[in-house]
């Protein structure tokens, strides 16, 4: 049932699901079955097979994983051309990482307010060159979002009706953008808080808001097909992928689209003849930025080879 109610579950300990090795059972923004005792209290007794999920790797060597989020319909990556300089490398890897994940990612670009005329091309160029490779973009000041009004409405356009998951790196505005989203205090901006990440035990949590509680509303029943917001406090990204070499070029769609001309198929785009990937760097029509954080990917992989 799909009622919009809030309700406090317990699960059984030893509730476990097929196939993953993960520290949390239930992730937000899973669809779970509660049944209710007669004492009154509230059991997951199933979860509903995910549409997809977002884990990240444990940094000790129990291999397990923690699932940040599930069934989510897209990645809303913060970005800043300055205040903090988010590197194009950064962006690529994520993306690619999502391609991975099968996520739609979109970008947002803030502190627009800060960025001097330069910075102002710069943030121009970027946005032109990710939505020529066919991701949206989205240029804000999350600190002046109800100042101007067409970036609220952009911005509640691109969220309407999704399941977004906020990511981006430490400083970059995500609790700025939270809270300008809601109209109230959700996430502590500023001073990055990071003791969650400390020790062996993380207890990092992502945590999930309705979007029709937008703007203060905080009691109104929820209604789920508004949409979603997921924040992840505290994780800088998903933790990178294993990647294998030939399948790096899938996850780099401008890269891919081309390779197809290429002379080899197992080209890897680096010194073989005949690569239509290299032609296109020369005409111009890949970026030599996208061209070099591919390149930092394939060199990951083959470290981890002879590692
Ligand atoms: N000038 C300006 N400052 C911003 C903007 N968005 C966030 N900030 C500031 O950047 C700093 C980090 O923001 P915060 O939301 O905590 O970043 P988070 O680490 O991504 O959650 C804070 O001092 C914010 O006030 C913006 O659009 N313009
Ligand atoms: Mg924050
Ligand atoms: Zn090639």
């Amino acid at each position: 049932m799909n009622d919009g109610l809030d309700v406090e579950c317990h699960i059984k300990g030893n509730f476990r699901i097929r196939g993953i090795r993960s520290t949390n059972p239930v992730a937000v923004g899973d669809f779970v079955e509660v049944q209710t005792l007669l004492d009154g209290t509230n059991w997951i007794i199933e979860i509903e097979e995910r549409r997809n999920y977002i884990i990240r790797r444990s940094t000790n060597l129990s291999k397990e994983s923690h699932i940040l989020a599930a069934n989510i319909d897209q990645v809303a990556l913060i970005v800043t051309v300055n205040h903090p300089v988010t590197s194009t490398t950064f962006i690529d890897r994520f993306l690619a990482t999502c391609e991975a994940y099968r996520v739609r990612a979109i970008l947002i670009f803030n502190k627009i307010d800060l960025l001097t005329e330069e910075e102002l091309a710069q943030l121009a160029d970027l946005r032109a060159l990710y939505e020529s490779i066919g991701y949206k973009t989205l240029a804000i000041s999350a600190k002046n979002l109800n100042a101007e009004g067409n970036t609220r409405e952009a911005i509640n356009a691109l969220l309407a009706g999704q399941t977004t998951l906020l990511s981006g790196n430490s400083g970059v505005g995500k609790s700025t953008l939270l809270n300008a989203l809601f109209g109230r205090e959700m996430t502590r901006t500023g001073k990055i808080s990071d003791a969650h990440d400390k020790g062996m035990h993380t207890t990092t949590f992502s945590e999930m808001y309705a979007l029709n509680s937008i703007n203060g509303e905080a009691n109104k029943p929820i209604n789920p097909t508004e949409g979603w917001i997921i924040d992840t406090p505290g994780i800088k990204g998903f933790g990178s992928i294993d990647f294998e070499k030939e399948e790096v070029s899938h996850y780099f769609r401008d890269i891919f689209a081309v390779s197809r001309e290429c002379r080899f198929s197992n080209c890897t785009h680096t010194n073989e003849p005949g690569c239509a990937v290299q032609e296109a760097i020369i005409k111009g029509s890949i970026a030599i930025s996208r061209y070099e954080s591919y390149l930092s990917l394939l060199g990951d992989c083959t470290e981890s080879k002879y590692r």
